[in-house]
C-alpha cells in the first residue's frame, strides 16, 4: 500500500493560507490515487481547534482516510476525531498504533518528559518491533548525547534506541526546516508550510509504500517559498557574475516546483567593500525581469580605510593564486570555496586587524 506522510501544518482559522495547501495536498494525494494519508503531528497550531475548517476540507475527500498522528501543538486526546470533528475518515492517533492495513507502519503521538525510546520499550514485547522491517513515523527529533526527560517540549530519539528497536526508516515532524536525511535512516517531513522565514526551500510531503518501505518526495506546489543567500562583494564588476551564480543555484535547487519565481521571497544579505549606490543599482537590474514574490535587501557596508585598498587587492590576489593552483596542486577543485575564503579572510582583517589598530 503506499500512503502519503506530511507534517506541521498547523492549522489555523487564523491562517487560511495553510487551509488552502493542506487542502492541495490532499487532493494532489488523491490524484495520485493514495488512499492514505497521515500527518505526523502538529496538525493545528494549538486551541482553539478550527474544526468547521477541518470539517470542509476533509468532507471533500471521502476517498482518502486521514490519520493525525498527535504533535505537540495538538495535545494529547481524541480531538480530531468523529466525535468532535464528524467526520469517519479522520482519526486522532493519541497512542501508539499500527497504520491500519499494515503490520509494520507504526504510528507514535508525541508524549511529554519522556523519550521515543521509552515508549518504544514499552510496547516492544507486545508488537515484536525489533523482529520486522518496519518504518516508525513520530513528531520528534533525533538527539545524539545525552537525554535530559525533564527538558520538555521535545519527544527524542536517540541512536541507541535506533540500535535497539532497529526501524528501517523513520520519518519525523516537528523539525520544521527539513527535509534532512540523516545516515541513521532518519528523516524530516519539514513544515507543509513555511510557519517563519527560516523555513527555507520546497515544502515536500512523503509518498512511502508500506511493503517496500521506499520514500518518494513529492513538492508541495502552494504557499510561500523562502531563502536566503548571504554574498560578499569586493569588486562591483563582478556583482553580476555573483547574481547569476546565485540565480543558477536557486533554479537547481527549486525549480522542480513550477512556479518557484512567483512563490520566491529571497532574502539577500550583502556585505559590500563598494559603493552602496552601484550595488543597489546592479542589484535593481539583475531583478527586473525575475518577477519573485518578494526581494529583501540587507546592504551592510564594511568600511575599509582607503590606504588599506591595496592591502585587500593583495589579498584577492593570493587567494585568486592560492584557489586556481589549487586544481593542480592537490586534484580539488578550491575555486567553488574562493568566495567563502575571500568572505572569512576579509572579514577577520576588517575585524581583528583594522579594529586593533
Ligand atoms: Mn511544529
Amino acid at each position: 500500500m503506499r500512503f502519503a506522510v506530511l507534517a506541521d501544518t498547523h492549522l489555523s482559522k487564523d491562517a487560511p493560507e495553510r487551509l488552502e495547501v493542506f487542502a492541495w495536498i490532499l487532493s494532489d494525494a488523491s490524484s495520485q490515487g493514495i488512499r492514505t494519508v497521515v500527518v505526523a503531528g502538529d496538525f493545528c497550531e494549538g486551541a482553539p481547534f478550527p474544526y468547521e475548517d477541518i470539517r470542509r476540507i476533509c468532507g471533500d475527500f471521502e476517498d482518502l482516510n486521514i490519520y493525525v498522528v498527535l504533535g505537540n501543538h495538538d495535545m494529547i486526546g481524541d480531538i480530531f476525531s468523529d466525535r468532535y470533528v464528524g467526520l469517519k475518515n479522520l482519526v486522532s492517533i493519541n497512542v501508539p498504533t499500527f497504520l491500519p492495513d499494515t503490520d509494520n507502519v507504526l504510528l507514535l503521538p508525541y508524549h511529554e518528559n519522556v523519550s521515543m525510546g521509552q515508549v518504544l520499550f514499552s510496547i516492544d514485547r507486545e508488537l515484536g518491533l525489533s523482529r520486522k522491517d518496519w518504518i516508525l513515523i513520530s513528531h520528534g527529533d533525533l538527539l545524539y548525547g545525552e537525554v535530559y526527560y525533564d527538558d520538555a517540549g521535545y519527544f527524542p530519539i536517540t541512536p541507541l534506541d535506533l540500535s535497539l528497536f532497529r526501524p528501517t526508516r523513520v520519518i519525523l515532524g516537528h523539525i520544521h526546516s527539513g527535509p534532512a536525511y540523516d545516515d541513521l535512516g532518519v528523516v524530516y517531513c519539514g513544515s507543509a508550510y513555511p510557519i517563519s522565514k527560516n523555513e527555507t526551500g520546497l515544502r515536500r510531503y512523503a509518498v512511502v509504500d508500506s511493503q517496500s518501505l521506499s520514500i518518494e518526495w513529492r513538492v508541495i506546489e502552494r504557499g510561500p517559498l523562502y531563502w536566503k543567500e548571504e554574498l560578499s562583494i569586493y569588486d562591483s564588476d563582478e556583482l553580476e557574475d555573483m547574481l547569476s551564480r546565485m540565480w543558477r543555484g536557486l533554479e537547481a535547487s527549486l525549480s522542480t516546483r513550477p512556479d518557484w519565481i512567483s512563490a520566491l521571497h529571497l532574502d539577500l544579505k550583502l556585505n559590500i567593500y563598494v559603493s552602496q549606490a552601484d550595488t543597489i543599482s546592479i542589484i535593481d537590474n539583475f531583478f527586473q525581469d525575475k518577477p519573485v514574490a518578494s526581494l529583501s535587501l540587507d546592504v551592510i557596508p564594511v568600511a575599509l580605510p582607503e590606504r588599506y585598498a591595496g592591502l585587500v587587492d593583495m589579498f584577492r590576489q593570493e587567494v585568486d593564486m592560492l584557489c586556481n593552483e589549487g586544481i593542480g596542486l592537490c586534484g580539488v577543485n578550491c575555486l567553488d570555496i574562493k568566495d567563502e575564503l575571500l568572505r572569512t579572510g576579509l572579514d577577520l582583517f576588517s575585524e581583528r586587524v583594522l579594529k586593533r589598530r
